[in-house]
């Protein structure tokens, strides 16, 4: 199996995020990526590349070119202000609720960033851009190994990517590399891809994209966003709009669901996107399910997540894996190359 990973990951390294009123050390860190690649390595998994260079056009098949100009040059921005503010990281702060435009894009930096994400738990730093931007690559990278006939591929990169929306960043992500892929492979000529977020949290960035799209069927499995992040879309009865009608797919589940409850759901997805005809898979593997979490609320073990990799295997379909969540930092490189064995 290609593995690609983004040698700059972790000039993507925020300090802090807002929870609970306070600034807390923030749980997306760079260990992650680099215990994923231990973990590799120690396996003897497949060879690890780094990407190819896409070019902006392709990242323009799924964001919106104002949102992509501003995440270039928000860090900048970030410094025009007052360059003491190399010092911290930017984070939003302010947001267009119901009522508001979001059509005029302001001067206001900071109404800009709000503008263009979700949540404050999101730093922009230093290094986002060029780290998320070769995380794009790396995702796209896997997607044209398999157009070119590979079987399986893993974008192993940081930051995450499925909360990432056309033109908005939050819950650690900033370009969607699982949509990119999706996207790749439709633009090389597959009709119908499937799209399988099993992250913890659901899939909102990835499900808004293509929620009214007959050609990228969705299916996520994860925490009911009546109690976890990101709260406000993740429910069962969205499936889909227009052409796309049916083709959206939700698990929630709620907090405490062991594998035995989360395979269920996942029997389930996998018949939904073989009934679509779906010619190729992207998964969004996210191992925040890990009962080990510490943001999270499932209950799965390590060795489930061999299980979790056969049966996905088993749909035989050409596969292009992202690396989401998981914040168990010590368990996180065993859970996804766990995923991955099946593939290799
Ligand atoms: N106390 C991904 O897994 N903050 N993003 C949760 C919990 C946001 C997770 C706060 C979690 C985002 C890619
Ligand atoms: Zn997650």
């Amino acid at each position: 199996m290609q593995t690609f990973y983004n040698p700059d990951h972790a000039g993507h390294q925020g300090k802090l995020e807002m929870y609970r009123g306070r600034m807390v050390p923030c749980h997306e860190v760079p260990q992650r990526q680099d215990q994923v690649f231990a973990a590799l390595e120690a396996r003897a998994l497949g060879h690890l590349q780094i990407p190819h260079h896409f070019d902006d056009t392709l990242l323009s098949r799924i964001h919106s070119p104002r949102y992509l100009r501003f995440l270039q040059t928000a860090w900048q921005q970030w410094l025009a202000l007052d360059p003491a503010n190399a010092a911290q990281d930017a984070i939003a702060s302010v947001w267009p609720t119901r009522s508001f435009r979001t059509d005029v894009e302001p001067d206001n930096f900071a109404a800009r960033m709000g503008l263009y994400s979700f949540d404050a738990g999101t730093p922009l730093t230093a290094g986002t851009w060029q780290a998320a931007r070769s995380g794009a690559d790396c995702a796209l990278s896997a997607a044209a190994h398999i157009a070119q006939g590979g079987h399986a591929a893993f974008a192993l990169s940081r930051p995450p990517g499925h909360h990432a929306g056309a033109d908005f960043f939050g819950g650690y992500c900033f370009l969607n590399n699982a949509a990119l892929a999706a996207q790749y492979l439709r633009d090389s000529g597959l009709e119908r891809v499937a799209v399988l977020d099993v992250d913890y949290h659901h899939g909102n960035g990835t499900q808004a994209i293509f929620y009214a799209r007959a050609d990228v069927f969705f299916a996520s499995i994860h925490g009911d966003p009546r109690t976890e992040y990101p709260f406000y879309l993740g429910h069962a009865d969205e499936r889909g709009q227009g052409a796309g009608l049916g083709l959206n797919l939700n698990f929630p589940l709620p907090r405490g669901s062991d594998y035995t409850r989360w395979s269920e759901a996942l029997e389930l997805a996998l018949s939904a996107i073989t009934d679509y005809g779906a010619q190729a898979l992207v998964v969004s593997l996210g191992v925040d399910t890990f009962a080990g979490d510490p943001i999270s609320g499932f209950a799965l073990q390590s060795q489930d997540y061999l299980r979790m990799g056969e049966r996905i295997a088993h749909a035989g379909l050409p596969t292009v894996l992202v690396f989401e969540g998981g914040y168990a930092v010590d368990a996180v490189g065993v859970n996804v190359v766990n995923v991955l064995q099946a593939f290799a």
